[in-house]
């Protein structure tokens, strides 16, 4: 037989509808972003032309998830649609029980708050804003325990989500086992660029936390993408679909808390996943307190159908393809034009060197968030920032924390965009690039008390 030649990761599916973007002026934009004090979260959507804000919640969804929509069961208690998502989960994930959210965040509060003692300490390969204020809400410190290699843009590791197992142990041995709830470990981890974690990582992490008896609680978020990346790249597992690693890495936690608004393609909706029956019998019975009965936990019972079959839909071997096919694709031409990024490309965007992008702006100047504004003003293109702003401030010194990462993120939303428009955001970031010793710092105006980056005030220094 004729060996196969090459194919690219062209999409796996064809469009039936399309929702037209306004194509602003350059006048428009920047009425725009001054109205939005510098913080493109602050932006109308209407003013936007390619939104890569972020992959959450801005999914297309199939034509079959949205006849799921319209097998909605919206009784109170019961719904037919939480069962087949219960099902569907214990089928591709594994885990025993499950607890609806509206979100990703609202599962993060429900395990903080029951696992998390005052004084606690909780080791996480790197920081996640939402689940890192959870935890000190909860009362607990977060400490981080990845590789070193992920805090360097230009390391090319193939794993950089990696835990350091002796940054671990150290952890262990300073505080000691009964101080640690859990060690939070986050697949294709979000802030060091979309970079996957190794399962033989994985298998040494649960080695050493058995050892003291101590939990894994997984954020799954992005677990397929993770998944891929195994495939991909670490050694025995070429052969493995997507859908059984996805299932051995779930097999090897105590539970887990989802954003299904992102891996699992649906606009809303969320989880908690736990093993252990006590634990799962104080979640339910929280989750009537602060999102709604433990049959629907802050959703609409369509809203449980499309995530189903979302969930089935984002273990597919050309899904996957096609969507980290699509980020690489941007990544691979930004590397071409000399354009500094987060090295290897991550799963699900390409994040932009900020620091050697604008090498002529102190950290304290938000140079990606200035980046960000640039960008946008320069062709409609929303990014967001992750750098300072998103890391706030140390809760003992009041003073901003410094992440060695400072970031523009270019988040790619799943099944929206087009090649074509992967390659207009290129031209407008290489453009950007040819005149960015003219860009100026800028300065906060006004910040809000938690997670300041998404309501944050600058003005132009
Ligand atoms: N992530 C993102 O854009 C949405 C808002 S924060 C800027 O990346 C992880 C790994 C996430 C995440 C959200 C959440 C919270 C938890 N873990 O947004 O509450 O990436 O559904 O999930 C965002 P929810």
């Amino acid at each position: 037989m004729e060996k196969q030649k090459k194919r690219s990761w062209a999409e796996p599916y064809k469009i039936k509808m399309v929702e037209l973007v306004h194509m602003s002026s350059y006048e428009e934009r920047k009425l725009a972003l001054e109205t939005a004090g510098y913080n493109t979260f602050l932006l109308k959507s209407r003013d936007v032309y390619i939104d890569l804000l972020t992959d959450s919640g801005t999914s297309a969804m199939s034509d079959r998830q949205w006849a799921g929509i319209m097998m909605g069961d919206e009784a109170y208690a019961g719904s037919e649609n939480f069962y087949h998502l219960e099902e569907t989960i214990q089928k591709y994930y594994g885990y025993k029980h499950i607890v609806p959210t509206h979100q990703g965040r609202a599962a993060e509060h429900i395990i903080s708050q029951l696992m998390i003692k005052k004084g606690d300490v909780i080791p996480g390969n790197m920081y996640f804003t939402t689940t890192k204020l959870h935890q000190e809400l909860a009362g607990g410190k977060f400490v981080d325990v990845i590789i070193d290699e992920a805090h360097d843009p230009d390391n090319e590791h193939p794993f950089k989500g990696n835990i350091d197992l002796k940054k671990l142990q150290k952890v262990i041995d300073t505080y000691g086992p009964d101080k640690i709830p859990y060690v939070a470990v986050a697949t294709a981890v979000n802030m060091a660029g979309g970079q996957p974690l190794s399962l033989s990582n994985l298998y040494a992490v649960r080695e050493l936390t058995n050892k003291y008896n101590i939990k894994i609680i997984h954020d799954m978020t992005r677990v397929a993408e993770n998944a891929f990346f195994i495939k991909d790249r670490e050694s025995g597992y070429s052969d493995k679909s997507v859908a059984d690693i996805v299932r051995e890495i779930c097999d090897l936690t105590d539970g887990a808390t989802m954003s299904a608004k992102k891996d699992a393609l649906v606009n809303i909706g969320g989880f908690l996943a736990v093993n252990d029956n006590e634990l799962f019998e104080k979640a339910r019975n929280m989750v009537v307190v602060y999102e709604g009965l433990h049959t629907y936990g802050g959703l609409a019972g369509r809203d449980m159908e499309a995530l189903a079959i979302g969930i089935t839909e984002s273990v597919d071997e050309n899904h996957i393809k096609a969507r980290v096919g699509q980020v690489v694709y941007l990544g691979d031409k930004l590397i071409e034009m000399g354009i500094p990024v987060v090295k290897p490309i991550g799963s699900h965007g390409v994040f932009l060197n900020a620091k050697k992008f604008l090498p002529h702006l102190t950290q304290d100047m938000f140079p990606a968030q200035a980046l960000s504004s640039e960008i946008y003003l320069d062709s409609g293109v929303r990014t967001m920032e992750r750098g300072i702003v998103s890391a706030g401030r140390n809760n003992e010194t009041g003073k901003h924390n410094y992440p060695n990462l400072e970031l523009v993120r270019l988040t790619i939303p799943r099944r929206v965009y087009t090649q074509a428009h992967m390659d207009v955001v290129a031209e407008s970031i290489e453009q950007v690039y040819q005149h960015r010793e003219q860009i100026t710092g800028l300065q906060m105006i006004y910040e809000p008390e938690y997670l300041r980056f998404f309501q944050a005030r600058f003005a132009k220094l």
